[in-house]
């Protein structure tokens, strides 16, 4: 099966999407997510300009070889944008080749060892009352796992707090937007938001937390002890990863779980968070981290370490991705997590997809490949347009961590 024409869609319903379409001379074609937020036309650039001329005329069928191909034939590994670019080729031709088989993508990645994915909603609110408001509306759909973020006294804005509900970091505009950041009132209140949550909530829920790089090493491992009485299903990203070392320190001191990841796109991201046991949940995702491919493989050393696997499902990825990344849930010994932020409507109808949910399970459902497409003509209608995340700086207007 040969490839006769691949091409990038970029389309913004509501945010930015980046996607690849692999077509085949036997009429199948399949489609990967390409989307890095904020730089997405660097991604959709990577593929057209130099990875689509050297997929056409090749066997559809041999993705080890292809991505082998890409990934040491440019010789510059590694990076966000080369291992998006990966990914979305990768994703597309196990689209094609479940497609092919006329099976649901899970059955060729050895079946499944689920009956569904375990999914964890986000709950924010300006304050304590209004994010646990929001944790009942998401346990009355059946959530079994909830993220929780909450405004912090003295800061206008905060990661994952939002007006109205719905959280969207990524902000259409030329520029980044800038938000103010201290550590010691967030520390300060981090506990008293999931003491509240305990008391109001009981025990019968998973509860998690995303600090988003915020804190240095030791103020982590503060953060981690003052929340182990809340039993947290996991602390996630609670200092940046460059130096995989840093979890030695937060771990030497804490049992609260840590997760990490959503940033790294490769196994050498992680291969010393995992084989010293420094981190319990895996957040690398499908799109950012070479494919199921390269997945698999992250997947399969933190089996070995028990860590198990929580993929990044934020907005900013693609129904292709999330469709891609539920068959991965099913089929992987370790699976530990699904995030799922809903998207809206506008996007939900621009990717047709298999996968549904319920009482606090997904299921990618059975359709043949990973079960996503893309109407391409209201793609069109939703033209990009630029959006940035934003930008952290201290009070004294020094630049932190976003
Ligand atoms: C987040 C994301 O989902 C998460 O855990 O950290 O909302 C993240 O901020 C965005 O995906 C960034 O693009
Ligand atoms: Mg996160």
């Amino acid at each position: 099966m040969r490839i006769t024409n691949a091409y990038v869609i970029v389309t913004s319903p509501g945010r930015n999407f980046v996607t690849l379409k692999i077509v085949t001379d036997e009429g199948v074609y399949g489609i990967g997510d390409a989307t890095l937020n904020g730089r997405e036309l660097a991604v959709a650039s990577y593929l057209t300009d130099h990875v689509i001329p050297c997929l056409i005329g090749r066997d559809a069928h041999q993705i080890e070889d292809i991505w082998q191909y890409l990934y040491k034939g440019a010789y510059w590994r590694r990076g966000p944008v080369t291992m998006s670019a990966i990914a979305a080729v990768d994703m597309a031709l196990w689209d094609i080749k479940a497609k092919a088989a006329n099976m649901p993508l899970y059955q060729l990645l050895g079946g499944k060892c689920r009956e569904g994915a375990m999914v964890y909603a986000h709950a924010n609110g300006r304050d304590i009352a209004e994010a646990l408001d929001r944790v009942d509306y998401y346990q009355e759909k059946g959530f079994k796992a909830i993220r929780i973020q909450a405004g912090v006294p003295g800061l206008d804005k905060v990661y994952g707090v939002v007006k109205g509900g719905v959280y969207e970091p990524a902000i259409r505009a030329a520029a980044p937007d800038e938000t103010p950041w201290a550590t010691e009132p967030y520390l300060d209140h981090a506990p008293k938001l999931f003491e509240a949550a305990r008391e109001r909530f009981g025990w019968d829920l998973h509860l998690l937390h995303d600090v988003h790089h915020r804190l240095t090493p030791i103020e982590a491992a503060r953060l981690g002890k003052s929340l182990e009485p809340y039993r947290l299903f996991w602390m996630e990203d609670p200092t940046p990863a460059e130096n995989q070392e840093a979890f030695h320190l937060i771990r030497q001191h804490t049992t609260t779980p840590i997760a990490v990841g959503e940033v790294f796109n490769s196994i050498h991201d992680c291969r010393e968070l995992i084989q010293n046991q420094w981190i319990d949940y895996i957040r690398a995702t499908i799109v950012h981290a070479g494919g199921i491919t390269h997945l698999r493989r992250i997947a399969a050393l933190a089996d070995l370490y028990q860590v198990r696997t929580g993929c990044h499902g934020a907005t900013d990825l693609s129904p292709v991705c999330m469709g891609a990344a539920l068959h991965f849930d099913l089929s992987v010994p370790n699976f530990g997590v699904q995030e799922y932020m809903m998207h809206n409507a506008e996007t939900d109808a621009v990717f047709p997809h298999a996968y549904t949910y319920a009482d606090g399970y997904m299921h990618p459902g059975e359709a043949p490949g990973h079960g996503v497409d893309i109407d391409e003509e209201l793609a069109a209608k939703y033209p990009y347009t630029p959006a940035y995340l934003p930008v952290a700086r201290l009070r004294d207007g020094s630049m932190w961590n976003w």
